[in-house]
């Protein structure tokens, strides 16, 4: 693809992938605007992150006259497909792509892609700590917060990239395509930006719809939409599951992990209870990069010390301290009602859950019904705290306390709060309503409870 000369815009600059396609952009002479609905005073970081690299700026909204001579449009993820600037760009027949699609066009390693509606941050942390033992150059990004416009177009032809991929990122391509495609499960979720659980789904297996017979789709056998999702691809298919004792595939058989990709033979890798990361959920992200390991020829004594290590990621049922007797858990990365309901039910001990956030237009009805059989107080906060509440009294859940703050949230609870209970944060919705991202909401938690430490 040639874009020196080309007049390219970014839509969307915040917060990372506008400043690292505009770096992209220049390096290859392309003539750059860049808009954002946001204003300059909104866009100070990005912007100091661009000194001395020379675009068009068009903020505070889409200027059409400006736009529509574009050659080619690039969208950050966070920008909605069917905005009227691209709507009206699609009428002129302007070329518009998505950001993984464009460092797709540019990337000659092999790419691993991993999406689903949970575990995907885990899934694609531990893998890349699993091929971190290789020697090619392995490069780990998309939605787990590094662009891959950053990394894939730098990277040989023997490298490797491990990229996280949204539904976001995916309504938005037409050649991307992953040698290895993964997709863990789908639940609900963003239904707000994509309409209906029809159209999240069908966004979700885009990931594989590009496939030849050469590639890959490692999918879960357990989760029956993802299973149906084999008829989408060209590749060969890998199912794995926790339930299931698969003729080909990798499952789980007394205790043991056991993965037979050929269906000749059944091979033992690790039993579960040496897994570091515990629970259900860590278990089906587990049986994907054990897959996806073994597909890239991983040795299993690599798999195995890293699976007895890797301790999970940040902002994902994550112990931040004790006080008092009081055990602190933030799982800020619990961002839909799925997501929060497994990190309820990975704990016996009292409950005080922390929930509520951007209104992504998610059901909370079950939700609701582990909340009032598991959670002896609920503090709700964000644009959906009403929503959950109401969800909890039809069940004559009455215990329920608003605040207005992750601080106001944390000292609540504390007063709340008797030795052996856990404090847990678990939103079940985005942080956009009140923060940047899930990371800053989990570090406001953080840093508030280590305050309560030195009280
Ligand atoms: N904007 C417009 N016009 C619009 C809408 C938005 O100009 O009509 C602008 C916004 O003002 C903003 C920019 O577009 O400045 C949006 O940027 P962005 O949200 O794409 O920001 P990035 O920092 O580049 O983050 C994105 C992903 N964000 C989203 O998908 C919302 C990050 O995923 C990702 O890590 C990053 O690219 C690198 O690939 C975050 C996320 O929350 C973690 N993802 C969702 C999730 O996991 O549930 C999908």
């Amino acid at each position: 693809m040639r874009l020196r000369d080309k007049l390219v815009t970014v839509v969307g600059l915040g917060k990372r992938t506008g400043v690292e396609l505009v770096k992209f952009l220049d390096r290859k002479g392309a003539e750059i605007i860049v808009t954002d609905t946001k204003t300059k005073s909104e866009l100070m970081v990005e912007l100091s992150r661009l000194e001395g690299y020379e675009f068009k700026l068009d903020l505070g909204g889409h200027t059409e006259e400006l736009i529509l001579k574009s050659d080619l449009i690039v969208i950050s993820p966070g920008v909605p497909h069917d905005i009227p600037i691209l709507e009206r760009a699609r009428d002129k027949e302007i070329e518009i792509m998505s950001e993984i699609e464009l460092a797709y066009h540019f990337c000659v390693a092999s790419l691993v892609a991993i999406t689903g509606t949970n575990g995907k941050t885990t899934t694609t942390t531990l893998l890349g700590e699993i091929c971190a033992k290789l020697e090619q150059r392995v490069a780990i990004g998309g939605n787990i917060g590094r662009p891959l416009i950053k990394d894939l177009p730098d990277l040989k032809k023997d490298d490797l990239a491990i990229a996280e991929i949204s539904s976001f990122q995916l309504e938005e391509i037409k050649d991307f395509k992953p040698d290895i495609g993964l997709i863990l499960n789908i639940t609900p979720d963003h239904l707000d930006r994509h309409g209906s659980f029809e159209e999240y789904a069908k966004a979700k297996r885009r990931l594989l719809i590009n496939q030849t017979e050469k590639d890959y789709a490692v999918l879960n056998y357990d989760d029956q939409l993802v299973r149906e999702f084999a008829d989408y691809t060209a590749g060969k298919t890998i199912f794995f599951s926790q339930k299931v004792e698969l003729d080909r595939g990798v499952y789980i058989k007394n205790g043991e992990v056991i993965a037979n990709l050929t269906g000749q033979q059944p091979e033992e890798i690790i039993a579960t209870d040496e897994i570091r990361i515990k629970g259900p959920h860590n278990l089906e992200n587990t049986l994907g990069a054990v897959a996806i390991s073994l597909l890239l020829g991983i040795k299993k004594k690599i798999i195995v010390e890293t699976l007895r290590q890797f301790g999970g990621v940040d902002h994902r049922i994550e112990s931040v301290g004790i006080v008092d007797g009081v055990e602190y858990i933030n799982d800020s990365k619990g961002t839909n009602p799925v997501a929060a309901t497994k990190a309820v039910e990975t704990f016996t001990q009292p409950l005080i859950l922390i929930a509520g956030g951007k209104d992504k237009g998610s059901d909370f009805s079950k939700f609701a019904e582990v909340v009032a059989a598991q959670v002896k107080e609920l503090i709700l906060l964000g644009e959906t705290a009403s929503k959950i509440e109401q969800a909890v009294k039809r069940l004559d859940y009455q215990a329920t306390h608003y605040v207005d703050s992750i601080e106001e949230a944390v000292n609540v609870a504390n007063k709340l709060a008797v030795k052996g209970d856990i404090v847990l944060l678990s939103p079940a919705c985005a942080s956009w309503d009140m923060f940047n991202s899930y990371k800053e909401r989990g570090e406001e938690f953080k840093g508030t409870v280590k305050k309560l430490r030195r009280e």
